[in-house]
């Protein structure tokens, strides 16, 4: 079941075309485009179209829409030719958790380190 979305959930206004966003796929379920403040030469979100505030909770209750995800993610990775690159689910404020909508970043295009900081 999908969350209720908050009224001024930013990724819902940009998956409704209320906010401008650079799109780079969207299936039935998925939605992905890119950051906006661009951390490696390909910074891209993920996103269910379903509204839950992070990745455990949108697995919990629609565990098929997180895989779909997780799919789509790669297939970003591949058309954007990156041969490594590094998925994160930021969760909780602590963590640098700063849209509470489900997401993950899909980064790439130059060396990553580890640990993250
Ligand atoms: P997080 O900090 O994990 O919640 O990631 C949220 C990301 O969303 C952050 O890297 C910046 C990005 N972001 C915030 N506002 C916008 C926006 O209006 N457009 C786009 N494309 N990205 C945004």
């Amino acid at each position: 079941m999908a969350g209720e979305a908050p009224a001024d959930c930013l990724f819902c206004k940009i998956i409704a075309g209320e906010v401008p966003a650079t799109v780079v796929r969207e299936t039935d379920t998925t939605f992905a485009f890119r950051d906006i403040n661009p951390q490696a030469p390909a910074h891209i979100l993920v996103i269910p179209k379903v509204h839950h505030p992070d990745a455990a909770s949108l697995a919990a209750a629609e565990p098929q829409i997180a895989a779909d995800v997780l799919r789509e993610a790669g297939e970003v990775a591949a058309e954007e030719k990156l041969e490594s690159y590094r998925l994160v689910f930021n969760t909780g404020s602590g963590a640098g958790q700063t849209v509470f909508h489900a997401h993950v970043h899909l980064l790439g295009g130059r060396g990553l380190q580890w640990p993250p900081g």
